[in-house]
């Protein structure tokens, strides 16, 4: 099943499922690229890959089964952390030209995904298993009380703007279990300002009804 970005079939393709659980629909991180390339006015194009047998399926193009990956052109990449960096080579939106803009922008989308997701994601899933004694809550309480902090004393993480890495970090914190776990009103109101942006709004609105447009097709199927 394919689906459209704004444009007509340009050369820049987002990789998904062609359908998930409902649970994790407008989370799953073909948003953060289609984010991306809305907030940056590319064309792009959705495509997906079976979501039933993902663990093998389209191991050449994700090697671990997961999405997103992308597409431009030739060039074929995985990671979704890769995907927005190639993104923001393309448009001065994502990440300024200068060199210490740059430099910012490329530390805090790693610290996002190194810092702050590699804390996050595993922290969740000893949550939602239902481990009341979750071992990673201090390690967890630690990284988001330190971001707090910087969160409290600025707008934007790099180069003092909008760029990818506050999209993707915005993405890593808006989970509501994360934002739920204790009182950081300065990240509270960080997250609500990225996340009111008519970009992410388009593309977490995209997203859903791509999915929900899976459902009917599979209950087409199931009823042909
Ligand atoms: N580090 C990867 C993580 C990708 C990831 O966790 N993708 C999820 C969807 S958001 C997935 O494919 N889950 C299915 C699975 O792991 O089998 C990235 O950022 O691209």
């Amino acid at each position: 099943m394919d689906g459209k970005g704004r444009a007509a079939m340009g050369e820049l393709t987002i990789w998904t499922y062609d359908w998930v659980p409902q649970g994790p629909r407008g989370f799953v991180r073909d948003l953060r690229l289609r984010w991306a390339c809305e907030e940056a006015g590319l064309d792009y194009t959705v495509r997906t890959v079976p979501f039933d047998g993902r663990e093998t399926n389209h191991l050449a193009r994700q090697p671990f089964g997961q999405v997103p990956f992308l597409t431009d052109g030739e060039l074929e990449l995985f990671e979704s952390g890769a995907g927005l960096l190639h993104l923001a080579r393309k448009s001065d939106k994502l990440m300024p030209r200068d060199p210490a803009g740059e430099a910012e922008t490329l530390q805090w989308t790693i610290a996002a995904l190194n810092s702050i997701e590699m804390v996050s994601v595993p922290w969740w899933f000893l949550k939602i298993s239902g481990d009341a004694d979750n071992q990673l809550a201090g390690w967890m309480g630690m990284r988001l009380d330190q971001l707090e902090s910087i969160l409290g004393e600025r707008e934007w993480l790099a180069a003092g703007r909008f760029t990818v890495a506050d999209l993707l970090m915005a993405d890593v914190l808006r989970v509501s279990d994360v934002r739920a776990f204790g009182d950081r009103p300065a990240t509270e109101a960080y997250v609500t300002r990225l996340t009111d942006r008519p970009s992410f709004k388009k593309a977490q609105a995209d997203q859903i009804g791509f999915f929900a447009a899976a459902d009917e097709k599979r209950a087409e199927e199931g009823a042909g």
